[in-house]
Parts: C-alpha cells; structure tokens; sequence
C-alpha cells in the first residue's frame, strides 16, 4: 500500500510552481500503478495554453471556477466545483481560471513527478 500525505510533499521535487498554475504530484510513474494522481491549483486571473499529446488527463474540479476552450472546435465549457473534464482526444485547449481553481487530476500515461510544459504545452513522452 501507498501512503501519502500532500503536506508532506510541499517543497520536494514533486511539487511544482509556474506562472499560471502550481501542482502536488502525490502518485507518479515510479509507483508503477500506471497513472499518476496530481493535486493542481489554477492561480487566478490566468490562461495556460495546454496540449498533451502523448497523455490523456481527467481534470476534476473541487473548488473555483473558470473555463476551459476547445482550440480546434472554438467549444468553451464553464468549469466549477464539481466539473469534471477529459481530455481523451488529447485537445489542444486554453485553461483558464477566472478564480484560483482546485483540480484533482489524473494522467495515463503516468507522470515523472517533474514535468512542466514545453512552447506547445505538452509533457514528454518518458
Ligand atoms: C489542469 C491542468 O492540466 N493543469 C496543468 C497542470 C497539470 N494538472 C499537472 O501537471 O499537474
């Protein structure tokens, strides 16, 4: 059994900060349990530019509220509490917070733990 605790986690390499969001890695590709399992806050007032080509994500909203706009079909959908969204036509999209958004995610493939995204908004492949 794993066993953790986000508290524990803040501070280590797991714990990543960026200009428009920051997230907890609290299950990762070493676990071998074949996702990977983020606690992520959306800071407010922003937009991220997003594309995971090479990961489906499932983004589940616990509180906040914002949007999320589909690029190649122009389709915005509302996100707050209680959202949920997946990404399983790896779409290119804009996430953007219009308060600070709690997300719980969930990537397949699993995560390094470390990740940020590149120019296209995408993780590697690892
Ligand atoms: C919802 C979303 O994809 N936000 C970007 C960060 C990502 N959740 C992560 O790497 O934890």
């Amino acid at each position: 059994m794993i066993v953790r605790n986000l508290q524990a986690l803040a501070g280590t390499e797991w714990d990543v900060d960026t200009e428009t969001w920051s997230s907890t890695r609290l299950l990762v590709k070493k676990d071998n349990v074949g996702f990977s399992l983020h606690d992520t806050t959306i800071k407010a007032g922003t937009e991220t530019l997003i594309w995971y080509q090479h990961h489906v994500e499932a983004v589940y909203c616990i509180e906040g509220e914002g949007e999320v706009e589909v690029l190649e079909s122009g389709e915005i959908y509302p996100i707050q509490a209680g959202t949920l969204y997946v990404l399983n036509q790896h779409e290119k999209h804009l996430l953007r917070g219009k308060t600070e958004m709690r997300m719980i995610c969930v990537f397949n493939p699993p995560t390094t733990g470390t990740e940020v995204h590149d120019a296209d908004g995408t993780y590697p492949l690892v």
